[in-house]
């Protein structure tokens, strides 16, 4: 199991994920500041647009953080990171693991830009509504699910983390104290040693 990553970014998911699942790895850096770096043929084989975080696992070669984690917790931990395929939890799963690239993410990108927002014509509403339903999402639990953390944290989580080191977090108890909680379980610990490594 290789990971192709780069330091403080997308790629702590990755990082995280493998983690959490008890995995081996190796890692191989792609210095994505160097407009200039040739990038191997099986790095693009992963990455076609030459983006971190990439994994190989023998024959399968794939990018996009989301299906990363989604795959690594169905192979190595089904039933734990991952609801099974017939737990009535497995919808929602899938919902809050995809709300980071199809909501947070745009919704995020839209703010920082100050580009004008429409809730209603956008597929990720925007930014207040992004927020207003993780915290209803949130309301009363541990993790996304409830009591048991599932791959969907290792998502939300690692946004509520970035939300809050770009200043774009909301003064909200409930999103800070979320974002605490990831970030002390012991893999987030790792991959935050590995960036600063
Ligand atoms: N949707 C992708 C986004 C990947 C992405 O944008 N990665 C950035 C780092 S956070 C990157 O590799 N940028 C370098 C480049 O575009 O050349 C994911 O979630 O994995």
């Amino acid at each position: 199991m290789k990971l192709y990553w780069s330091p403080q970014t997308r790629s702590a998911r990755a990082l995280w994920m493998l983690e959490e699942a008890g995995v081996d790895y190796e890692l191989e850096l792609i210095d994505i500041r160097n407009v200039e770096r040739e990038d191997s043929e099986e790095f693009l084989a992963a990455s076609p647009m030459g983006k971190v975080p990439a994994l190989v696992d023998g024959d399968v070669k794939m990018s996009e953080s989301a299906a990363i984690c989604l795959y690594l917790a169905d192979r190595f931990s089904a039933g734990d990171l991952a609801p099974a395929i017939d737990d009535p939890q497995r919808g929602k799963f899938l919902y809050w693991l995809m709300y980071t690239p199809a909501v947070i993410e745009p919704s995020m990108s839209e703010k920082f830009s100050g580009a004008e927002t429409n809730r209603f014509r956008s597929g990720w509403g925007d930014f207040d509504l992004m927020i207003e339903t993780l915290q209803q999402g949130l309301a009363g639990k541990t993790w996304i699910l409830g009591e048991h953390f599932t791959a969907a944290d290792v998502m939300l989580g690692s946004s509520t983390v970035f939300l809050r080191m770009f200043d774009m977090l909301p003064d909200s108890e409930l999103l800070n104290a979320y974002a605490d909680r990831c970030l002390a379980r012991p893999a987030y610990q790792k991959v935050m040693a590995l960036n600063k490594a």
